[in-house]
């Protein structure tokens, strides 16, 4: 299996993190992002949105770091990580389509603009970061993870963005349950981190 990866990238986290705590191995292909790579012809051949990460497994490909988090689980049967329980996997669901939707255009959105100078209304995206931290911090408040009584998929896709927020302007320390929760992520064992991560 092998990861076309960056390493700044927190959505490539995902998937590094993902299978350390697994302990799957996977093969990281550093793409050559500053210089264009995932824009290249033959890079767009493969994912033609021109973006990391990108997954391989044998002639599979997959694009998104919430579906190849998906894959991995289901592929390796690691239901405690991907119920198979209608409600819990729905319940998943709802957490990866919120680290692909509200977290993407929150704490990622303003990393884009102060780490990487991506123009984009800075403001907008602090705001939907606290936003954010509010809606998980409120959850967290009584439930130790996201969904049922271990870590899951959800965790893991929710996780990088909020941990590098401050990177984009944004403190968490004012929510108490949010750091609560990223400490047990890190306190997971095999957990690798990430340039941002501490
Ligand atoms: N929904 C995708 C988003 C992937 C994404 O936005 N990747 C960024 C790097 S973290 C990228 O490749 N951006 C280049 C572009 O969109 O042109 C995921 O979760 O993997």
């Amino acid at each position: 299996m092998k990861l076309y990866d960056l390493e700044l990238s927190g959505n490539c986290f995902k998937v590094r993190l993902f299978c350390a705590l697994t302990q799957l191995s996977l093969e990281v292909y550093a793409v050559d992002y500053m210089g264009g790579e995932h824009k290249s012809d033959y890079f767009l051949g493969m994912n033609p949105l021109g973006q990391i990460p990108l997954f391989e497994d044998g002639d599979f490909l997959l694009r998104d770091s919430q579906a190849i988090l998906v894959y991995l689980a289901q592929k390796h049967v690691l239901h405690a990580w991907w119920p198979q329980d209608a409600k819990a996997q729905a319940q998943v669901m709802q957490w990866l389509s919120f680290a692909a939707n509200e977290i993407a255009r929150g704490p990622n959105d303003a990393r884009l603009h102060d780490l990487f100078g991506v123009d984009l209304n800075v403001g907008l995206a602090r705001e939907r970061a606290e936003f954010c931290a509010a809606i998980l911090d409120e959850h967290l408040s009584n439930h130790k993870w996201l969904v049922g009584n271990g870590p899951t998929i959800a965790d893991i896709a929710c996780y990088p963005y909020m941990a590098l927020m401050h990177q984009g302007g944004v403190d968490a320390a004012p929510y108490l349950n949010l750091m609560r929760w990223m400490g047990d992520i890190r306190s997971l064992d095999g957990f690798v981190s990430m340039p941002g991560i501490e």
